[in-house]
């Protein structure tokens, strides 16, 4: 008796495993950095992120190749009307979705993006996850265009 139940129980588990399809994966993926025109203002950081089998918080972005970044969101000042930005120091990403960061929208800002992701047109970065799950990405680098940045450009001829 009991083990026919147990055997029941294995069978039913396995279906309902086989009908949810792949466990979701945590990732970042579409990782984009557009550098600004003027050096000296910051470069933004564009992406996706794809929730993974629990809900998490994005804590910070970071990497070695820039001076400073900070995840900021847009919003419209209700009294003056005005789009502006303001820092956020987690973004909750729930399991399974996906969470953009784009244009005129969730962004990191990064300020010093220096000489050597410039040359090489991609830059490491760093996600940090409160799971403690820290994720490595590769971004690529361009101008405001979209072409290669300008160093890379000088570099290839
Ligand atoms: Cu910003």
């Amino acid at each position: 008796m009991n083990r026919r139940l147990l055997t029941w129980g294995a069978a039913a588990a396995a279906l309902v495993l086989g009908s949810c399809g792949p466990t979701p994966q945590l990732k970042v993926k579409e990782a984009v950095v557009t550098l600004s025109p003027v050096d000296s203002n910051p470069s933004s950081y564009h992406f996706n992120v794809y929730g993974g089998p629990e809900d998490v918080y994005l804590l910070r972005v970071s990497t070695p190749s820039a001076i400073r970044t900070e995840m900021h969101d847009v919003g419209v000042d209700p009294k003056t009307g005005a789009v502006t930005m303001k820092p956020m120091t987690r973004v909750f990403i729930p399991a399974g979705e996906k969470v953009e960061f784009k244009k005129g929208g969730k962004h990191v800002m990064m300020w010093g993006v220096n000489l050597i992701p410039r040359r090489l047109g991609e830059i490491e970065t760093e996600f940090l996850f409160s799971n403690n799950e820290r994720i490595l990405v590769t971004a690529q680098v361009q101008e405001m265009d979209g072409t290669d940045p300008d160093e890379k450009k000088a570099i290839d001829g």
